[in-house]
């Protein structure tokens, strides 16, 4: 594969952060030699929520996620690395837990296909409409590991 350094923006879900996994979750990323270049925590008004995931309005799912994805804390982090898009994919796993490979995250931590612990930008585009959502330039770190 092509070496591409991305940055890609993820989340630690509610349900992670009220059960304190943010550190768990975000050791999965770092063991896997992920830069950490942005870290927030943010409660998401059920607007916010919607507005990020505007990409899945017409979905059943939408007003319980939004729902869920408002109801604590997230932990917003942009994440740096040699294709780190689809590393970050590969180390949540399949967004239903149930279909989750051993030693994902989402197999680990998650409870269920929504409360499902972390999200990661599916691709370049959705990471630069997420990572702006929320982070300016001045946010974003660049330093060498
Ligand atoms: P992803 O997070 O693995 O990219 P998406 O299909 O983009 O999965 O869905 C966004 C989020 O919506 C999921 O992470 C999960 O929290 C929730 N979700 C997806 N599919 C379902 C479903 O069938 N039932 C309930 N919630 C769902
Ligand atoms: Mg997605």
């Amino acid at each position: 594969m092509q070496k591409i350094t991305e940055k890609t923006l993820v989340m630690v879900k509610p349900d992670a952060v009220v059960k304190g996994f943010v550190g768990k979750v975000l050791t999965y990323f770092e063991d896997q030699g992920l830069k950490i270049v942005a870290a927030k925590m943010v409660h998401l008004s059920k607007e916010e929520a919607k507005k990020f995931y505007y990409v899945h309005q017409q979905r059943p799912f939408y007003e319980s996620l939004t729902e869920f994805m408002s109801s604590a804390p997230i932990l917003a982090v942009v994440l740096e690395g040699e294709n780190a898009i689809s590393r970050v994919r590969e180390i949540m796993g399949a967004t239903n837990p149930k279909e989750a490979k051993p030693g994902t995250i989402r197999s680990s931590l998650a409870e269920n296909v929504e409360r499902n612990a972390v999200h990661g930008s599916d691709s370049p585009e959705s990471a630069a409409y997420e990572i702006p959502f929320f982070f300016n330039q001045l946010e974003l770190c660049s330093y060498n590991l």
